[in-house]
């Protein structure tokens, strides 16, 4: 028996279930506009969801296309920080583009 469930007399600590649950994942969705350019979806594909160019292209295309597109998939506080960091870099560049996140 481990030490850390000796009991003091011996008695036995009873074994609460230890199994690890994989944490809930969730999509960031990228929208589609009529106003931010191909290039500037590809780059942040690449440089926030490190996707290869091919990718990124396949990607930004499918949202240009069909209005929304999954960039990746995460755990919560990571969706959310790449959602946050997309939508600050779109501004920053002048772009309306939008990224939401949605439980997967
Ligand atoms: N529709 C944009 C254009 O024609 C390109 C684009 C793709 C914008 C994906 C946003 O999430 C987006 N310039």
């Amino acid at each position: 028996m481990p030490p850390e469930e000796r009991q003091p007399g011996g008695a036995v600590k009873e074994r609460v279930e230890t199994q690890k649950k994989e944490p809930p994942l969730y999509k960031v969705i990228l929208l589609n506009d009529d106003y931010t350019t191909m290039e500037f979806v590809v780059q942040v594909l690449e440089t926030v969801f490190q996707k290869s160019p091919a990718e990124a292209y396949r990607i930004m295309m499918a949202v240009h296309q069909g209005g929304r597109g999954i960039a990746g998939t995460y755990p919560w506080e990571v969706a959310e920080t790449k959602a946050e960091l997309v939508i600050s870099m779109a501004r920053e560049a002048g772009y309306p583009l939008k990224a939401v996140t949605e439980e997967a």
